[in-house]
């Protein structure tokens, strides 16, 4: 569905929703296409105790992608990516209430969330080509994934192997996007993208009897040291270690298992959880200035309700009731985005509560 055709069925109100975009910047064969799936497949099954869901514009493409995450398990692995997908998500959430509608699912964000062929992190910019639309929608990218596949950390990072860590991930490259990304968003008076670190398969790092060949804060070092840029002073970031199944071997080739997710909600809920602060932040802004305009509104009724009774009656009624009915509608729209602004800063709570 492109942004101009109307909604369907579950998300009509998505048009009226928040919208982010995410941007998954990883090498190839990292697991990125895979985490799309199972982090949807996560969601619209539910596997953990939280009150969120997300669905697609289209409910055709989200049974399609349920599907291709079950032919994964017969050892199919998914279609390497070859142009930018972008998925047209829309996360649902109910905040806990006694009302008729306390806990009952609403719309929270719209999410535009862009996956791209992993050898296009590399490749000069040619104009018109994905390549140079990726920079573009990267700039545009409220959060930003960086997708680094497991099985290089399961050895320390020393000294002798970062060069080829770095070029085997493609850390170094993606860490300079990212500058150039946070800058130009400056420019534009953009705030900076929240950047999600996936450790995908993670799986790699267990030895098979649920004990790790190194643990998440060892590799944190060395995802640190990799990626500086991403871990500079007053950038929002996290590092998450995701998994969906035993899908491949050391070696990368494709192998049947059981879809196992781990994790996969996660990096969802964190990077939404920073856009709505972002949301919340302008909200704020927009009330400051709603509320200027409602006492604005209200000395102007004042004014003209200090004349005497007489003149009132007779010389100013239709302009005393054009004002209060300018006051009234001041006060509903405040009202209503108090109301949204609530919302939205309890959304943001919960969900950064469940990302950590
Ligand atoms: N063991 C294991 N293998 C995985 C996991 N996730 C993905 N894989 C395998 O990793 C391979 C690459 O996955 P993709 O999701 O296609 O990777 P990609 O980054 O989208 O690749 P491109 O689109 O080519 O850039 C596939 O063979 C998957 O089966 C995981 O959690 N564990
Ligand atoms: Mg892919």
């Amino acid at each position: 569905m492109t942004a101009n055709e109307p909604a369907t069925g579950y998300d009509l109100d998505r048009a009226s929703l928040p919208r982010m975009r995410i941007s998954l910047l990883g090498a190839e064969s990292s697991g990125k296409s895979s985490y799309v799936l199972g982090m949807f497949a996560a969601l619209v099954r539910g596997q953990e105790q939280h009150q969120y869901s997300l669905s697609t514009a289209n409910h055709d493409v989200g049974f399609a992608m349920l599907e291709e995450m079950d032919e994964l398990c017969a050892g199919k692995p998914p279609r390497g990516t070859d142009e930018p997908k972008t998925h047209e998500f829309t996360l649902r959430g109910g905040l806990p209430g006694n009302g008729r509608t306390g806990g009952v699912q609403g719309g929270v964000v719209a999410i535009d969330l862009t996956d791209f062929r992993g050898g296009a992190i590399r490749e000069k910019v040619v104009e018109d080509s994905d390549t140079a639309r990726y920079y573009e929608l990267l700039v545009e990218s409220d959060s930003i994934f960086v997708v680094l596949d497991s099985s290089h950390f399961r050895e320390p990072v020393t000294p002798s192997r970062m060069q080829a860590v770095a070029e085997a991930t493609w850390a170094y490259r993606i860490g300079d996007r990212i500058g150039w990304a946070i800058g130009e968003r400056e420019a534009h008076g953009l705030p900076a993208p929240s950047i999600t670190v996936l450790l995908t398969k993670w799986d790699f790092l267990d030895d098979g009897e649920g004990v790790a060949v190194r643990g998440l804060g060892q590799v944190y070092a060395d995802v640190k040291a990799l990626l500086p840029r991403v871990f500079g002073v007053g950038l929002w970031q996290y590092v998450f270690t995701v998994s969906i199944g035993e899908f491949s071997d050391a070696d990368g080739n494709p192998r049947q298992a059981p879809i196992n997710l781990s994790g996969v909600e996660k990096p969802l809920f964190f990077a939404t959880g920073c856009y709505l602060a972002n949301v919340s932040e302008w909200l704020q802004g927009q009330r400051g200035r709603l509320e200027a305009d409602r006492a604005a509104a209200a000395e102007r009724l004042r004014k003209l309700t200090r004349w005497p009774e007489f003149i009132r009656q007779h010389v100013l009624r239709g302009w005393i009731e054009q004002r209060r009915d300018d006051l009234k509608a001041k006060n509903d729209k405040l009202a209503a985005l108090n109301l949204r602004a609530l919302n939205v800063s309890e959304h943001e709570k919960i969900l950064r509560g469940l990302a950590s």
